[in-house]
């Protein structure tokens, strides 16, 4: 995404002007007009909600140069990646382990989208009433969108909710899709076909990488993977502080890039953002005043540019202190635990994989109480004066755990507010003014 005021893009400590990516686009495919509409959208979506801040962490630039070059550089390495003889690999789901992607030398890459351009394209093949979710990613194959699906080598889907796995029985016709079973239960049966799932996954990439995964790779992996969410486990006790020393905004778009940036770096990046805000936390310094109202945000994911909750929540003077959400703290929490395990068991290191994703609280499964725990406790400790509870429209599994979430929102005492929404921007006012009359409610 090229963004309006985009900043310059570095080399070295050199600031270099944005460069043209034209035919690289064309070569990936893409439909270039279109794809222009969508990057002109989008800057002034980013400037309008990112760039208009105040106070921001400096370490925000990182991510600023970041969605500047979403669409360009990060591509481009991609593709250097690919010419190099790696593979590159998507995915749209958190059942999903980066972990034996990586270990197979593959470049792992979130394909989910945020947008509802493409809908149209999308619902000449879906029916209308599908998630905004699936419309959005398989709008933006349709409409020749997206650089990342055109990049990869094939996309893994999984059997979550009966849209994405519909969907993908027919976005395999236009892109490779291997679909990894998840259950729905947690039961022992279920447990054991997890497991078996996760050995599907590790022979169809090593085939399709031509490598081998070892023990040694995968510990490899976890230590990466580990690393990244380590750092943004620290960046979520962070926000605990009052006055909080990061945007809710902000935050979002760092869980959305964790999805697409080399992990390494981004690892590296987030953990000198965190730094920054230590220091914050320390002189108690804030993006905005102390005794803010603070809002945790619980429900489905919000890809990339999906920031239309969270920018009329702080825009009315709340800030956000936690996302509920895979694209948050539902991906993050848990590391791959490998304690007490021999690390030339190959098949031990994975059934820690297994585990370690098969805790992951997605409302497609039954029962799943844990959401309930982790909301308590995230409210607890980032100090949320309310829920906001966010599900996209014809999304059942979240639409009916909202119910519960009621509840457990009674016994914590704070109110929860239920959203209901897809990625237009037409109920924007609505929004607003049901989010500002909860708001009154939290001050
Ligand atoms: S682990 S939340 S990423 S499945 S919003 S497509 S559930 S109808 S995205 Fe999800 Fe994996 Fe679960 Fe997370 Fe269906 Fe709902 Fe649409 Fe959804």
């Amino acid at each position: 995404m090229t963004i309006r005021r985009a900043p310059a893009r570095l080399k070295g400590n050199r600031r270099v002007p944005p460069k043209d990516y034209t035919q690289m686009w064309t070569d990936l495919g893409l439909d270039l007009e279109a794809h222009a509409g969508l990057m002109n959208v989008l800057g002034s979506f980013y400037t309008d909600i990112y760039l208009t801040q105040t106070n921001r962490p400096k370490g925000m630039e990182y991510l600023d140069f970041v969605i500047s070059e979403v669409h360009g550089l990060r591509i481009e390495e991609l593709l250097a990646a690919k010419a190099q003889g790696r593979k590159v690999i998507g995915a749209f789901c958190l059942y999903v382990p980066e972990e034996i992607l990586i270990a197979a030398d593959a470049v792992s890459v979130g394909l989910c989208a945020g947008a509802d351009i493409g809908t149209a394209q999308a619902e000449q093949v879906l029916p209308r009433n599908t998630c905004a979710l699936i419309k959005s990613f398989f709008g933006f194959k349709l409409a020749g969108l997206c650089p990342y699906v055109e990049a990869c080598d094939f996309v893994i889907g999984e059997t979550t909710c009966d849209g994405k796995t519909k969907a993908y029985e027919i976005f395999n016709q236009y892109k490779e899709t291997f679909v990894l079973e998840v259950p729905h239960t947690k039961s022992p049966a279920a447990t054991k076909l997890w497991r078996s799932e996760i050995g599907r996954l590790v022979e169809k990439v090593e085939t399709a990488a031509g490598k081998k995964i070892t023990a040694a790779n995968l510990l490899k992996a976890i230590e990466t993977v580990n690393a990244k969410r380590a750092v943004l486990g620290r960046l979520n006790l962070l926000r605990a502080a009052d006055p909080a020393p990061i945007s809710g905004r902000d935050a979002l778009l760092i869980n959305q890039v964790a999805f697409y940036d080399d992990p390494v770096r981004f690892t590296k990046k987030i953990g000198e953002l965190c730094d920054e805000l230590e220091a914050r936390v320390a002189a108690r310094e804030g993006v905005a005043p102390k005794g803010t109202p603070r809002v945790l945000l619980s429900g489905c994911p919000m890809a990339i540019p999906n920031w239309k909750v969270p920018f009329l929540v702080e825009k009315n003077g709340a800030v956000i202190v936690g996302e509920e959400s895979c694209v948050g703290e539902r991906g993050t929490r848990n590391l791959v635990d490998l304690t007490g395990v021999d690390i030339s068991d190959r098949d031990a290191i994975l059934d820690r994989i297994a585990e370690r994703y098969f805790k992951i609280d997605c409302a497609v499964f039954t029962p799943n109480a844990d959401r309930n725990l982790h909301v308590r406790e995230m409210s607890a400790r980032n100090h949320a004066g309310g829920v906001i509870h966010y599900a996209i429209q014809f999304c059942t599994p979240y639409l009916m755990e909202a119910h519960g979430m009621e509840q457990t929102a009674r016994e914590m005492e704070i109110p929860l507010l239920r959203l209901e929404t897809d990625y237009s921007m037409e109920d924007a006012p609505q929004l607003e003014t049901r989010i500002q009359a909860f708001l009154e409610m939290i001050r």
